[in-house]
């Protein structure tokens, strides 16, 4: 019997648990990978609702690919879309923010909740345990040469010192209530996010990644990790490079919704303070802001498999003129655009017709460019759709119906 548990346990932690049996039979980064995905109720019925059209079919295609067919592709002749979204999701990474810097202490943090914490840690929680270490050090030094049999031949029997015994225990409560108190109020602050401006809903499969934009068209990006000489080439870290990042517009609440489609995972960037566990049929939510263009590198925080060190997770904050830009070359629509009228939504697709997709997009990167030195704003957004119910896609639903 004990046997058998363990050998269940070593099957689980490799991915080969019954419910990872199942997901593994799919095709590793199949561009359909989300008819299989989520688990949840509500996500499940709104991507059966929601077939996969043209556009988004072919906007996962290219990033599922292996990764040395989509390079040498781009080598030899990028279409404009393939242009505007390679300019746009390379740039390049700064070496000490965003990522491991192999220095001592947390990654540089760039949202609100990160320099809270960070300044929890470094101001509260640090000099009070080297404090208390250096005390107790200090106290068992003393009593080892003090007390020592040569200098102390005829102990004391002194058992008990009532004021010393109260000391001793009402010290510590009121060291434990010093640090409840910013502990709790920084827990109420992850925990009670602004308004959010837009959602992003991250998919955690064996092993790569998978987002889709439920304010912005639902459209799904797929995201793999590159593999060492490709990111070598493109000067990103070695394990935490991915040929789709997440791209998000700086100075927005971004809600992240996370759910797994087969074992349990964790997305989580380091230099954010966020990260959630990716729980197969349940919807967990985590937040960031940050102020601070720039690319942000994450890893699977969950032991989920043969190949859990390698579905890192990149996200690229980008000014909102090339947000818009990015979500029009996915195939996407900003809320509050014009939506394709007729049954032909190819029409504003980037890859049937890249002018229009330019057009639908609203604000030109050189536009935006300047517009962002002065004002870096979040993007407008439309109140009603851009914070759909967790539960519910009913904002999505009708937002879609136009
Ligand atoms: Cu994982």
């Amino acid at each position: 019997m004990k046997i058998s548990l363990k050998l269940f346990a070593v099957a689980a932690a490799f991915g080969m648990a019954p419910v990872a049996a199942v997901a593994q039979n799919a095709p590793a980064a199949a561009p359909t990978a989300t008819a299989a995905a989520p688990a949840a109720p509500g996500a499940q019925a709104a991507t059966a609702q929601q077939p996969i059209d043209a556009i988004s079919a072919n906007s996962q295609a290219q990033p599922a690919q292996p990764e040395e067919a989509s390079l040498t592709s781009r080598d030899e002749q990028p279409s404009k879309a393939e242009v505007l979204s390679s300019s746009l999701a390379r740039t390049q990474p700064d070496a000490e923010v965003g990522q491991p810097t192999g220095k001592l202490g947390f990654q540089p943090q760039v949202t609100p909740i990160g320099e809270e914490a960070s300044w929890f840690h470094n101001a509260i929680l640090l000099p009070l345990i080297t404090a208390i270490s250096v005390f107790v050090l200090a106290l068992l030094l003393y009593v080892m040469i003090r007390f020592r049999r040569s200098a102390n031949p005829t102990p004391s029997r002194t058992t008990h010192n009532t004021m010393l015994e109260i000391a001793w225990t009402l010290v510590p409560v009121l060291i434990l209530v010093a640090i409840a108190v910013p502990s709790i109020r920084l827990l109420a602050h992850q925990y009670s996010p602004p308004k959010a401006d837009l959602t992003v809903k991250a998919t955690g499969n064996q092993w790569y990644w998978t987002y889709t934009y439920p304010d912005h068209g639902d459209f799904e990006i797929v995201s793999n990790m590159l593999k060492d000489e490709d990111a070598k080439k493109r000067g990103e870290p070695r394990l935490l490079a991915v040929d789709e990042r997440v791209v998000v517009p700086v100075g927005a609440t971004v809600k992240m919704i996370v759910t797994s489609a087969d074992v349990i995972h964790s997305w989580g960037v380091p230099a954010f303070w966020a990260k959630v566990d990716a729980v197969p049929g349940r919807l967990n939510e985590t937040w960031f802001k940050t102020d601070r263009p720039g690319i942000y590198y994450g890893q699977c925080f969950e032991l989920c498999g043969a190949r859990h060190a390698y579905m890192p997770i990149a996200v690229e904050v980008v000014t909102p003129a090339q947000f818009a830009a990015w979500v029009a070359s996915k195939g996407g629509t900003m809320p509050g655009a014009a939506q394709p009228k007729s049954g032909d939504e190819t029409a504003t697709s980037p890859i049937t017709n890249p002018g229009a997709a330019a057009a639908a997009a609203g604000p030109t990167p050189t536009a935006g460019g300047s517009a962002t030195e002065t004002s870096p704003e979040p993007p407008a957004i439309t109140p009603g759709t851009s914070a759909p119910p967790v539960s519910s896609q009913g904002a999505t639903e009708s937002k879609r119906g136009n």
